[in-house]
């Protein structure tokens, strides 16, 4: 999955896609690079970040989920907003990627039930206005499985079908750098939860904190994350550098047969 921000204020690209033909450019260029998914964004979920009014969300996400419908990858809208991810599923989006796991618009299970939309529930803890303060649990892995869990049973009771439930543990999301890790080291007990999992370390500041590095230099800790991750059982990377995630798990691949 190639992360397509059309933000000015992402952490690691804000501003270099605000644009739509950019934005539309940057994300066939990622699917030439080997994306399956391209998920498009409007706004920044970044731990501190300001909400985007609905009009402006929905003017930098419709046209560009339109430019990139039937460009060879599946579509997928991350928002939290019913109206946006409607609009993007009439322009040709098959996923709703929704950081509040349908906890943040009334409307949105029910528009996804309806529409047949394939679901990322992702676990946060807080909002990202204050996710990053001072966030803590008894057992990281077992508190986010029990949401995720909690979350497909909302699913479900709102008609959307279990086979169109992916699950994403939210890392960077009200979590510490040890949080993360831990998540990441644990990935496979949340395969027990029977749906596919996505997840996301792009460039993440848990990188950051391992070795020091600006969000711009967190290749070498994208790829690894990312691989330690798919072979822990994750079905879905959701990456900025589409390429060389793609080149690291086609030879780990190929390695383990
Ligand atoms: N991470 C970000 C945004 N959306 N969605 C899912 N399902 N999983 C994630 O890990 C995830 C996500 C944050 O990354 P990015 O889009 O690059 O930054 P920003 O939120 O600042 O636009």
């Amino acid at each position: 999955m190639g992360v397509v921000n059309v933000t000015p204020d992402s952490f690691s690209d804000g501003g270099l896609y605000l644009d739509p033909e950019r934005a539309i450019a940057h994300g066939l260029e990622l699917v030439a690079d080997g994306a399956d998914i391209l998920d498009v964004g409007g706004e920044s979920t970044r731990p501190g970040a300001e909400e985007v009014a609905l009009e402006e969300e929905l003017r930098r996400v419709e046209p560009v989920v339109a430019g990139l419908a039937g460009g060879g990858a599946a579509i997928s809208v991350d928002t939290s907003k019913a109206a946006v991810a409607a609009a993007a599923l009439a322009a040709g989006a098959e996923i709703v990627n929704d950081v509040t796991a349908l906890r943040g618009d009334a409307e949105m299970a029910s528009l996804c039930a309806d529409r047949q939309a394939t679901v990322v529930l992702m676990h946060m803890l807080g909002s990202p206005r204050t996710m990053q303060e001072d966030p803590r649990y008894d057992d990281v892995v077992d508190e986010v499985k029990a949401f995720l869990a909690e979350r497909v049973e909302a699913a479900l009771a709102a008609g959307i079908a279990e086979q169109r439930i992916w699950l994403d543990p939210g890392i960077g999301f009200g979590k510490t750098a040890a949080h993360n890790l831990e998540l990441l080291r644990r990935l496979r007990e949340l395969q027990e939860l029977g749906r596919p999992l996505v997840v996301g370390t792009s460039r993440k500041s848990f990188i950051g904190k391992v070795d020091g590095s600006a969000a711009g230099e967190r290749l070498g800790g994208t790829v690894a994350s990312s691989l330690l991750a798919m072979t822990a059982g994750a079905e879905v990377l959701r990456v900025h550098d589409v390429a060389e995630v793609g080149q690291a798990v086609a030879v780990a691949t190929a390695i383990l047969g």
